[in-house]
């Protein structure tokens, strides 16, 4: 069964959008394989948006996913990477559909509520950076 990575980033953790995120994964029918509260050292951050290294908007990237605590989860169904990326809306939540996340609940593209790993090849790097006991 696929898997993907979820993080509330934490914009969406300060709006108390936890719940209503998780809601609506799991209304989806992705299941909750591990979940955890966590704050994210500036190491880590750029490790996992090393693909972003460089980029004008890294740094503040970087400063917004380490400036609160985020809530990190692995997903698990079919299609799994898919179904949470639409759920969550396009990256730029003026583009995200209404009755995505970030169409519902965002207006600013650095804070847009939520991350999404982008294919199944990603989803296993970053369950191993954020859930490396993960079976
Ligand atoms: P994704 O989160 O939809 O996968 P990516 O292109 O991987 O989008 O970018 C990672 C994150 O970096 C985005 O969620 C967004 O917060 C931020 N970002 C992406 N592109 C821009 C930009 O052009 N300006 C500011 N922030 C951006
Ligand atoms: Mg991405």
């Amino acid at each position: 069964m696929e898997r993907t990575f979820v993080m509330v980033k934490p914009d969406g953790v300060k709006a108390g959008l936890v719940g209503e995120c998780i809601r609506r994964y799991e209304a989806r029918g992705l299941a909750l394989v591990d979940l955890r509260l966590d704050r994210l050292t500036a190491e880590i951050a750029q490790v996992h948006y090393g693909e972003h290294a460089g980029k004008p908007f890294f740094p503040g990237l970087v400063e917004h996913v380490t400036s609160g605590p985020v809530v990190l989860m692995v997903l698990e169904g079919e299609g799994a990477v898919a179904a949470a990326r639409k759920t969550n809306g396009a990256t730029n939540p003026l583009d995200a559909e209404p009755g995505s996340i970030r169409g519902d609940f965002a207006l600013e593209i650095t804070a847009n509520v939520v991350h999404g790993s982008d294919s199944v090849t990603t989803a296993e790097r970053e369950i191993g950076i954020f859930f490396p006991n993960l079976k």
